[in-house]
């Protein structure tokens, strides 16, 4: 329904636009949910109604497209000068397709040596002034809330209080989906604005009566960089998932708050256990998903051997971004024997085993 309609249009009623607001848009939104059909029981849970948010197929290849349009769009309508942000790589990626679209100059901090190559050569491509930082995230986000003001510069990180209201209508979109609210949400958490805005936007679908019900917010940061499992923020986090490699999250308070409101819980899941479940995703579901986005369905495994949650609950994991932006990752996980066969029937027959 109304698909082919930007999603700042689609939602119009619950964003902060009015019919003057100029939309940039690229397509996003309106991401499939796929029920799994082989991990339930592959797991050991077949009662499981587990669906998976596929925020990897949004145009530039992650969640971030959904706020994005709405950020870029705000500043066309103030009618900035530049726009700037810090990024693990997606947010640089999506900032940069829309600020190019735009016709707005886009400048990115990264940090040096940690962005997944797809991410990078999307920020290069699309035209943004790509500066890689000697320092993590949590510096370059830093740098830019220091450059911003006096250089008239807008940030476009999470910060910017229009990206998170974009992103809650992925929150829309599974209610839609479902027919209902599912019983909990599981979700990466990074710099935890992704989190804050589900949550907003479960609740704002109950308010207006589009839902009876909002679920349980079980979001998971990397144990190398989880600050909020500990209580405080992490100097030099350190983890595979390089999207969620970020030591002082954001919006921590908001994100607290969401789990706390919804029963839910902020945890942390460790590299292995986010490999394996990135491995399981591709292997038993046909789903590519980048590490970092893993990290959801690594969250419910752990917690459905902790016995947190109901055997026959429905739950949908957000799988926030696009497995092709990190494909050393997958190469690394799984050496394959790559080397030349030679065209020949009776060879082939003899290395395929058949
Ligand atoms: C695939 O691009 O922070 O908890 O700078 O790319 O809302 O931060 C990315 C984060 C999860 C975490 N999954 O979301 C950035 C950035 C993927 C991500 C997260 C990110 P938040």
């Amino acid at each position: 329904m109304h698909s082919n309609l930007a999603l700042i249009k689609r939602y119009q009623e619950f964003l902060p636009v009015s019919d003057k607001t100029p939309i940039v848009s690229l397509g996003e939104g309106n991401t499939p949910l796929v029920a799994a059909r082989n991990l339930p029981g592959a797991l050991g849970y077949p009662q499981l109604s587990l669906s998976f948010k596929l925020e990897g197929l949004n145009p530039t290849g992650s969640f971030k497209d959904r706020g994005m349009t709405l950020a870029i769009s705000k500043a066309v309508e103030a009618r900035a000068r530049a726009v700037i942000c810090a990024s693990t790589g997606n947010t640089s990626a999506s900032a940069a397709a829309f600020a190019t679209k735009a016709g707005l100059t886009c400048y990115v901090l990264l940090p040096a040596g940690h962005v997944a190559l797809g991410k990078l050569a999307q920020a290069i491509l699309y035209g943004a002034r790509v500066i890689a930082l000697a320092g993590n995230f949590d510096v370059a986000l830093d740098m830019v809330r220091a450059l911003a003001d006096e250089n008239n510069l807008t940030v476009v990180n999470s910060i910017n209080p229009f990206r998170l209201e974009g992103q809650k209508t992925a929150a829309f979109e599974v209610v839609e989906q479902l027919g209902r609210a599912p019983d909990y949400l599981f979700i990466p958490v990074g710099n935890a604005g992704n989190i804050s805005a589900y949550w907003r936007g479960f609740k704002t679908y109950k308010e207006a009566r589009r839902a009876d019900s909002t679920p349980k917010m079980f979001g998971f940061e990397a144990e190398g960089s989880a600050a909020m499992v500990r209580g405080q923020p992490i100097a030099n986090p350190e983890t595979i998932a390089s999207a969620i490699r970020i030591g002082n999250p954001a919006s921590w308070q908001e994100a607290a708050r969401a789990a706390q409101e919804s029963n839910g819980k902020i945890d942390s899941v460790s590299d292995q256990e986010i490999l394996e479940a990135y491995a399981l995703l591709a292997k038993h579901e046909g789903i590519f998903c980048e590490p970092s986005s893993a990290a959801s369905l690594a969250g419910l495994i752990k917690h459905l051997k902790l016995g947190t949650v109901i055997k026959d609950a429905t739950i949908t994991c957000v799988l926030t971004g696009n497995g092709l932006k990190d494909p050393n990752t997958a190469l690394e996980l799984v050496k394959a024997d790559l080397s030349p066969v030679a065209p020949d029937p009776s060879k082939l027959k003899e290395v395929m085993q058949l």
